[in-house]
Order: structure tokens, then C-alpha cells, then sequence
């Protein structure tokens, strides 16, 4: 007989965290107040929080120790030089430029390579990313395949470009491109991968029109599980091996280490080129600080270097983007409309199939973590119009082909009782699917808007 052996996670609770239950008036409340917009949510109104697994992961015990010992010195601290050892080893690059959280690596970097009237193209959009490419002159082309816009493509890299599309792009405009700037995995398209060989053969193009490559390396480690999962090439390697092919693949990356690196705050900007990393370091001093610390402490340095170790151990990243398939697939199976394959770091649900009733003028995908949370507390995030944002030229909205909400499982925090209670939350709104309302803007910030923009229901 052919018995299926169950696994889990490869570690045991020593402390938690008492979360708060929330009465349905409690809910109905706090999301009036929040404007319908769960990030106006306060943390003590959330059962579950779905919210981004950006430095929402629990830390191991030897990260809590290193931070013991972490070297709170204004320059030259050693606690520094042992996250510079760390990315060095890991992911072979030669400068480490430290900076708070992900975005402060993207200003400096798109600050250093950017000169206006350039275009960057990348595999989709990433809010943070874009704009301050934006912001320091460029245009950003979207040169993803098109099975990345299709929620319900099968499709097994959907973060892969679309090789023509970036050929035309690089013969368009000679001497415009300062770098291709590639996620690994790809967030908006639902925490997809990009195939090793696919990104070498952006290398070898971008080469030949001496045009560099720079990762967003925030969730490499989960691009590399997938990676071993489906790439022949690549079946049966350690996680560390492919993480270090991928980056040798590139001329740099930008880091969040809030993400795969297992931190609650932090990043860095990573280069093999010198006059880069001395540009990169002197804008540095401005922004975010000496070039020892970058806008993070001795301790918060200690974190991240334990953690990138401890992310790319093979059985952590198979339990995290398990779990995270484990949520994926009872949804799947109950019929409630997802992104497949089911990404990386979250279960993206497709809020255009899930509320057809709902034009994207009236923000489907924000009535629906709106209608989650109010069902048991789920907090989870809006990822479709009101991220896309205004065209810069047109201020019309941007209406993006993926309207979606992202369920993010923050690493080593939640349990599989915690995963089936979602399922049957999402499933519950989804049986009174009709009922849920479109949603008008009351309130529209300039940058960034999904953060702190309000809403009210349409019949309000
Ligand atoms: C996520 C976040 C955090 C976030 C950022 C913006 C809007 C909503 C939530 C941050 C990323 C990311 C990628 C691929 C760079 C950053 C910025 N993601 N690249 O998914 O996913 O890093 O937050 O440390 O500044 O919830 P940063």
C-alpha cells in the first residue's frame, strides 16, 4: 500500500505571542474607522494577520542570541563586517552597502545608475521599486510573458521575460538602459519564479548591449525552492547552490531582508562593480547613514547575517513555501479563484473571477480584504488598482490585468489550524460573495496611495 507520510516544520515553539478574538460589532467597527483599508488597521483589532510577510517572521533563538552580541559602534562596527561576510559567501557579491529595509536600497541604486529620460525594463512592477525609478527619471516597461498577467495560467515560471519584448526594448533605445531590473520570485504576479535558464539568457542578452542586470533578491531563496521543484537542471541541488547561480547571474541586487533573510528590518544594496558600490556608499551618508550601518543597528546587522544562513537551509524553505501551498491548494479545492501555481510567499486570490459583480473602477480586490477581514479578523492585502496606482503622464488610474488579494504567510509564525481557519473564513465570504459591496475613495494620498488611502462602501 502506498501510505502518504506527512512532514513538518523543522523547528518547536519556545515563546508566543497571545493574539485577540474580535466580536463581529468589534470588526465592523475598526474597519469603519480604517476607512475599509486594512493597512488603517491597528494590529490589536487582527485575529490572523495576512497582512505581508515583510519582517513579520519569528526569529530563532540564535538570531536572538546574535543580537546579544551585536556591535552598536557609530563606524566600523564588527557586527558589519559579519553581514558583509555573510552576503559574500552566500551570494557572492563583493560590496555590501547596508540600508534600513529593501527601498532604501532601491533609492540609492536607482539614484547611482538612473539618468533621466532612461528606461528600465523589468519582470512586472513592484511599487516600491518602480517609483523611485520613477522618481529619479526613468520609465519602467513591463517585459514579463504575458501567462504573468493570466491568474489562471499553469504556467511554471511565470516570472520569466519575454526575451523578444526585452530584445526590442534594448535595440529601441541604445545607451537609455542603465540596468534590467529582475525580481526573483516576482511579487504582483503572485510570488512566481523566474527559471535559471531564462535568466541566463537575459544575461547573455543584456551582455551584449553592455546593459547590466540587478536582482531583487528579497525572496530568492523561495525562487530557488521552486527552482529544485521544476527546473531539470536544477533537481536535487541545495538551496545554496542555486541562490549563488542566481546572483552570479547578475551585476548586483537589492535586498529586503524583511523577507526570505528572516528579519525584522533591514537591507542591502549588493555590487561587483567598485565605482558603483563608492557612488552607491557616498549617497549613502545622506539617506541612510555611515557606510558600516546604513539606517540599521548593531543587532538588527546580527539578525540579518544569522538569518540569510538560516533561510537557505533546505527543509526551512520546504516547510515555509509548503505551508504556503498547503493554505493554496484547500482553497483551490473548494472552487474559490487563485493565482496558480500557488507562489511563494502567499495564496493571491483572483478578486475579479471571486466578485464579478464588482467593476475595477470600485476596487474589487480592496472590497474583498475589506469582506475577509469583517468575516473572522484575516487581515490581508490588497494587490490590484489602488497598488497600481496613476499613470504618471495621464493621472488616470492604472488598471492592472491582475486585481488580487494576497493572503502572506509571515515565516515560522503561524500554525496549519491557523491555515484552515483562513481557508474557511475566505470560504465563507465566497458563499455570500454577493453581498460584498464596490468601494468610491474618500481620500487619495500623491505616493504610495494603497498605504493610506480611505474608502467607503458604494451604497454608503
Ligand atoms: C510586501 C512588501 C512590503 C510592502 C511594500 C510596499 C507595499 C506594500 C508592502 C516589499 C518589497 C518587495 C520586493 C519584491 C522590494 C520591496 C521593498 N514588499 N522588493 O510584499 O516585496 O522592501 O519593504 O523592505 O522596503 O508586503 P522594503
Amino acid at each position: 500500500m502506498d501510505r502518504k507520510r506527512s512532514w513538518a516544520e523543522p523547528f518547536r515553539i519556545k515563546v508566543v505571542e497571545p493574539v485577540r478574538m474580535t466580536s463581529a460589532e468589534e470588526r465592523r467597527r475598526a474597519l469603519a474607522e480604517a476607512g475599509y483599508n486594512t493597512f488603517l488597521l491597528r494590529s490589536r483589532d487582527v485575529y490572523i494577520d495576512l497582512l505581508t510577510d515583510s519582517g513579520t517572521s519569528a526569529m530563532s533563538d540564535r538570531q536572538w542570541s546574535a543580537m546579544m552580541i551585536g556591535d552598536e559602534a557609530y563606524a566600523g562596527s564588527e557586527s558589519f563586517y559579519r553581514l558583509e561576510a555573510a552576503v559574500r559567501r552566500f551570494y557572492g557579491y563583493e560590496h555590501v552597502i547596508p540600508t534600513h529595509q529593501g527601498r532604501g536600497a532601491e533609492h540609492i541604486l536607482s539614484k547611482v545608475l538612473i539618468h533621466a529620460g532612461d528606461v528600465v525594463p523589468g519582470n512586472m512592477y513592484f511599487t516600491t521599486t518602480r517609483l523611485h525609478q520613477e522618481l529619479a527619471g526613468a520609465q519602467f516597461v513591463d517585459v514579463i510573458i504575458p501567462e504573468a498577467h493570466d491568474a489562471a495560467s499553469n504556467h511554471p515560471f511565470k516570472g520569466n521575460v519575454d526575451l523578444e519584448k526585452l530584445e526590442r526594448l534594448l535595440i529601441a533605445h541604445p545607451g537609455k538602459v542603465p540596468y534590467a531590473s529582475i525580481a526573483a520570485t516576482v511579487n504582483m504576479a503572485g510570488g512566481q519564479p523566474i527559471s535559471m535558464e531564462n535568466l541566463r539568457a537575459v544575461r547573455e542578452l543584456t551582455r551584449r548591449h553592455n546593459v547590466r542586470v540587478i536582482l531583487d533578491a528579497t525572496r530568492i531563496a523561495e525562487n530557488a525552492y521552486f527552482l529544485q521543484e521544476r527546473e531539470p537542471s536544477q533537481a536535487g541541488r541545495p538551496i545554496a547552490d542555486i541562490v549563488k547561480d542566481t546572483c552570479a547571474l547578475s551585476d548586483g541586487c537589492t535586498m529586503s531582508a524583511k523577507k526570505d533573510p528572516l528579519a525584522n528590518i533591514g537591507g542591502f544594496l549588493a555590487v561587483n562593480d567598485a565605482e558603483t558600490a563608492e557612488a552607491a556608499r557616498n549617497l549613502l551618508v545622506i539617506f541612510e547613514g555611515l557606510h558600516t550601518y546604513g539606517g540599521m543597528a548593531g543587532r538588527d546587522m546580527e539578525a540579518v547575517a544569522v538569518g540569510i544562513e538560516e533561510s537557505l537551509h533546505d527543509d526551512h524553505i520546504r516547510a515555509r513555501v509548503g505551508q504556503v501551498r498547503y493554505l493554496g491548494e484547500k482553497m483551490a479545492e473548494w472552487g474559490i479563484p487563485l493565482v496558480q501555481p500557488i507562489g511563494g510567499h502567499g495564496v493571491f486570490v483572483d478578486a475579479r473571477a471571486f466578485l464579478p459583480h464588482i467593476t475595477q473602477e470600485h476596487y474589487p480586490a480592496q472590497a474583498l480584504a475589506a469582506a475577509i477581514y469583517l468575516d473572522a479578523g484575516v487581515r490581508s492585502m490588497e494587490r490590484g488598482a489602488v497598488s497600481a496606482g496613476r499613470d504618471p503622464e495621464t493621472g488616470r488610474d492604472r488598471l492592472p490585468k491582475l486585481e488580487l488579494v494576497r493572503l502572506t504567510i509571515p515565516r515560522r509564525v503561524y500554525t496549519q489550524a491557523h491555515m484552515d481557519v483562513v481557508a474557511e473564513s475566505v470560504l465563507s465570504v465566497y458563499e455570500n460573495r454577493d453581498q460584498v459591496k464596490g468601494l468610491r475613495i474618500t481620500y487619495e494620498p500623491k505616493y504610495l496611495r494603497f498605504f493610506q488611502a480611505r474608502f467607503e462602501p458604494l451604497d454608503a
